[in-house]
């Protein structure tokens, strides 16, 4: 079928790029709430407490929530500015049904013929082809009662094997790297652990824009004494306030850490007696460091020798301390090494399963934690249970009522679903909470899989430009629109409460999924009749998993402000702080604290190579991109909210003045950043702040403003997340601005 969105798409709605409210951003300036309710943050995986204002089903503004004990009433821009997404004129408000002959390439209709359509189109193609040919893409914003759902869905309704979630592209190499180490999936610590350490090391985070509530918390431990230290190419704002920065080339970290425990062996840091009691693979872990002496580090990595013995000395010799991560060592195609490479310097320091000694990674989306929990990753079922593991089988499909033998063995990750669609074995596509057109590696072939499709259905609350590519796109429910769970960065189990209902014929994304069951004549297991059904079930599919929610209740998260998982009964109070001597473990069962049947974590060997393209002579740079505090993953929210946007509105290509100087560039110039799978023309912005060899580009923008257009699909062979931190590029001054620009211009 052919589709409407051809070419450079700036896809903003039919309203324009830059929507500012016609009551200004105070939507509430005088005006009495009918009532407040106390929720949560919709964007990331801090999960602030907010409470919304509502007025005659619309929220008009907010009031902080200072009683929630993560973020104390405190809010990054962000969640200041997020209760204005609802109200915005392109909340899709009915089904969209493409009609090449309609103004925009879709007609509306009404719900009951969308779903009737939407089943239609999976049946035929399930008959046709198989249940396989038929994929699923969900994501982690999703409640864990609606990512519960999608998982069972997917293997009981569907029946097939093609399901996986866009956390693909975010938590993986942080999950495989945990489970490896530690046998257990979820941050170590709370966050007031964080407090007490006297080092607090930050790899590949840009703490300040990316998780803004955590900076508190490093603030508030460096204001007791404690030394910060950061690890990144770019001089971030918290890299700005550290006390030693160490300015990473690119794709070069599990370098850095294997350094550190070289020195750290060298010099007596390591606490042996804990080593000894605790862990296994030391030795082999000490044989292979052994080669990475300070000074061969200090030529992988781009960091001055002296500041690498700095840092050593500081996380050798410290009593606590905390360890944190993110996207920035992970998104890498030897991501998991690095979290390897992470975990072994913890694990060498003996400080885990403390107070005030803790590990993390900061989590990303709303329910980055729960969201990679309960059975929408290809090869898991719910309570972070392998799908190949025959006793996780049977345990689900007694709670579901099916026969074990009914599921369909594990699946491919979200890329190789893609791939998939390229080889004619996936011809269908259900997606929900993705947007894989902006946020996928290599977009212009993700844009012509979409194409490819014979039938794609996509739920949104936006026309999201991927959802442009679909046949259908049914109108599903924001953030405040639903009630249910999510898992926040800690593993603190916290309630969403609705705040509105959802809008013209939009409704609860899970009645949406219930409604296709019905559709396709297979509702057993699918009426529920709201989330707290849902998280009931939920609560006997996780019990004796890992992630056990069993003793988990809406009433007890009220009671306690949020519950941690593991939880397995009622009378249990969850558990905050994992690995302590005597906590609940399933696996370990008095052995040791850790995940494992002999309680020990596990050293283990983290190698180094170089990122899949490494900078030559055709293109020198490194391309890294990342974020910025004003915008959220691919945008189609922020990029809505007028105030968001006039803080920044474009992205810009962050180079260094040498660099500038070097290309005859300045501030503020047209530049153009090309790789071998496309380019973009950006304006240029020069910063001191940026190793010279690398360039940053933010990823929040679509179509020609897609640094997803450059971007290389390499992956990572453990946890297959794409290699977002390190590509070859090259950049020019261009000659005057994109097309897109000149066409706006000339238009006006
Ligand atoms: N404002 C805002 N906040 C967000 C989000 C958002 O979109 N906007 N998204 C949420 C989500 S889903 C996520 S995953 C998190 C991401 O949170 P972060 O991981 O903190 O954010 P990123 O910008 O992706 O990357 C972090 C840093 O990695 C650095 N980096 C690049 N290459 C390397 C490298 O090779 N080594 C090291 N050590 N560092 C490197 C970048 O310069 C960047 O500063 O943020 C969450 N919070
Ligand atoms: N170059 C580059 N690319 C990256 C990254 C990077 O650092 N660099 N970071 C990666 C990371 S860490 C991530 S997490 C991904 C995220 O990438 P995406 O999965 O594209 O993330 P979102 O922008 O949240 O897209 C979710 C879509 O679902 C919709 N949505 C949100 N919440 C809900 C909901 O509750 N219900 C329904 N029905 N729809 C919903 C939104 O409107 C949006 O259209 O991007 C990745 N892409
Ligand atoms: S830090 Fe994250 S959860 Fe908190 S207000 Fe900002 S975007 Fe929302
Ligand atoms: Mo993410």
């Amino acid at each position: 079928m052919a589709r409407v969105p051809k070419g450079d798409l700036e896809v903003l709605g039919r309203f324009g790029p830059h929507l500012s409210f016609p009551e200004g951003d105070r939507l509430d300036r005088g005006v009495e709430p009918d009532r407040v309710v106390k929720t949560h943050c919709c964007f990331c995986g801090q999960q602030c407490g907010i409470q919304l204002k509502v007025k005659d089903n619309r929220i008009i503004g907010f009031e902080p929530w200072e009683d929630f004990p993560f973020n104390h009433g405190l809010l990054c821009p962000k969640g200041v500015r997020r209760y204005l997404q609802g109200s915005h004129p392109d909340r899709l408000l009915r089904a969209l049904v493409r009609d090449e002959a309609a103004e925009g390439g879709f007609r509306e209709a009404g719900y009951d013929e969308a779903i009737r359509l939407a089943a239609q189109g999976i049946a035929r193609i399930q008959q046709e082809h198989g249940p396989d040919a038929f994929a699923v893409l969900t994501g982690a914003s999703l409640t864990n009662e609606k990512a519960y759902l999608m998982g069972k869905f997917a293997r009981v309704c569907l029946r097939t094997s093609n399901i996986d979630y866009n956390g693909r592209l975010c938590m993986v190499s942080a999950a495989a790297g945990n489970k490896k180490a530690f046998g257990i999936d979820r941050a170590a610590n709370p966050w007031s652990d964080i407090l007490d350490a006297e080092i607090v090391w930050i790899s590949g985070a840009n703490v300040a824009e990316c998780a803004p509530i955590t900076t508190d918390y490093v603030w508030q431990a460096r204001e007791r004494g404690a030394k910060v230290v950061v690890v990144d190419p770019r001089m971030t704002p918290i890299a700005r306030t550290a006390d030693l920065y160490l300015p990473v080339r690119p794709g070069r970290d599990v370098a850095l850490f294997n350094g550190i425990l070289h020195l750290m062996i060298e010099s007596g840091w390591v606490d042996r007696a804990f080593v000894e009691q605790h862990t296994t693979g030391f030795d082999e872990v000490a044989a292979h460091v052994r080669e990475w002496t300070p000074r061969r580090t200090a030529e992988v990595t781009g960091i001055a020798e002296k500041a690498i013995r700095q840092a050593a000395e500081w996380w050798g010799t410290a009593k606590r301390s905390f360890l944190l991560h993110a996207r920035g060592i992970e998104h890498s195609s030897h991501g998991v090494q690095n979290v390897l490479g992470a975990i072994n310097i913890v694990l060498a320091s003996g400080r885990i399963g403390r107070a005030g000694c803790g590990y993390a990674t900061i989590t990303g989306q709303g329910n980055g934690q729960g969201g990679r929990e309960h059975g929408q990753k290809c090869d898991q079922l719910p309570g972070a249970r392998d799908l190949a593991d025959p006793k996780a089988r049977e345990h689900v499909a007694k709670v579901w009522g099916v026969p074990p033998d009914s599921f369909p063995a594990p699946g491919v990750d979200a890329y190789e679903i893609f791939r998939r669609v390229e080889q004619g074995g996936v011809r269908g596509l259900l997606s929900i909470c993705f947007n894989p057109v902006v946020s996928l590696p290599d977009s212009d072939f993700v844009r012509r899989m979409l194409e490819k499709l014979d039938f794609y259905v996509a739920i949104d609350f936006f026309l999201s430009e991927t959802a442009r590519h679909a046949d259908l796109v049914l109108p599903g429910s924001l953030q405040e629109e639903d009630e249910g769970t999510v898992t926040q960065v800690e593993g603190r189990v916290i309630r969403i409460r609705r705040a509105v209902d959802p809008p013209g014929e939009a409704r609860e994304d899970w009645r949406v999924i219930q409604d296709l069951a019905k559709a396709l004549g297979r509702e057993k297991g699918f009426t529920f009749t709201s989330p707290r059904e849902i998280f009931e079930e939920l609560r006997r599919a996780s019990a004796g998993g890992i992630a056990d929610y069993a003793g988990i209740t809406w009433e007890k998260i009220e009671r306690q402000h949020g519950v941690f998982w593991p939880c397995p009964s009622e009378e249990h109070a969850g558990t905050p702080r994992l690995f302590e001597p005597g906590s609940w473990n399933p696996v370990a069962r008095g052995n040791g604290p850790f995940y494992f049947p002999d309680g020990r974590a596990r050293f283990n060997v983290a190698r180094y190579a170089p990122p899949t393209e490494d900078p030559d002579a055709e293109y020198p740079l490194f391309l890294t991109s990342g974020r910025v505090v004003s915008q959220y993953l691919s945008g189609t929210q922020t990029r809505r909210i007028g105030p968001l946007v006039e803080q920044y509105p474009e992205p810009r290509i962050e180079m260094h003045p040498r660099l500038a100087e070097r290309l005859g560039i300045a501030d503020g110039d047209w530049a153009t950043a090309e790789t071998r799978r496309g380019s973009c023309t950006l304006r240029a912005q020069v910063v001191r702040t940026i190793r010279p060899d690398t360039v940053f580009i933010p990823y929040h923008w679509a179509g020609p403003k897609s640094v997803n257009r450059m971007t290389i699909s390499a992956q990572d062979p453990i946890s297959k997340i794409p290699e977002y931190k390190a590509c070859a590029v090259r950049v020019r001054k261009a000659e005057g601005p994109p097309s897109y620009v000149r066409e706006r211009e000339a238009q006006q």
